[in-house]
């Protein structure tokens, strides 16, 4: 007997255009403690802060962002393998887990989504081990040392690139 034809869009989120579909802005350990955390070198602002940043810049796009915070990588990697159907893109700060987990960078090659890797602080200018990130490899672009405005950048790149699959 012939298979029956697979239907298109039959999975959640496929019905919508790619381009329509949240950017997932995800951000690792630690990052929950912004605004308490090495102030110097991460600044002031709180998670409420880069999220609040993220949605009104989103807004200002006509876009729409999905922000999320874990610590635990387990975790983010189930988000990102779960984003492969339901989000547009992926801009992502791994906190520690840039430096030091295959398995978030296996779940972005795998999620098949644009990704663009931020980090708060200018990694290159800090200790040796925070200047290589495993997850760079996944990525498009890369912004560092730009404070919590690198997600704005970020999304402003993300918004062009998935205007273009609308
Ligand atoms: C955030 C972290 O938590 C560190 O582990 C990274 C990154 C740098 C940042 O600059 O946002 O090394």
């Amino acid at each position: 007997m012939m298979p029956a034809p697979r239907r298109k869009n039959s999975k959640r989120g496929a019905s919508a255009p790619k381009g329509k579909l949240p950017v997932l802005v995800l951000n690792g350990p630690n990052l929950n403690m912004l605004g308490v955390r090495e102030t110097k070198i991460y600044g002031n602002a709180t998670l409420r802060d880069l999220d609040a940043l993220c949605r009104k810049t989103a807004a200002d796009l006509n876009i729409t962002v999905d922000c999320r915070q874990s610590n635990i990588e387990g975790e983010l990697v189930s988000w990102v393998q779960q984003s492969r159907k339901t989000h547009s893109s992926i801009i992502i700060n791994a906190g520690g887990y840039s430096h030091t987990s295959v398995a978030l960078l296996d779940a972005l090659l795998l999620s098949d989504l644009p990704v663009i890797e931020v980090h708060i602080s200018n990694i290159y200018g800090r200790e040796h081990f925070r200047h290589s990130s495993y997850i760079s490899k996944a990525a498009r672009g890369v912004i560092a040392g730009l404070g919590i405005e690198g997600y704005a950048f970020a999304l402003q790149a993300m918004a062009k690139w998935i205007s273009a699959r609308r």
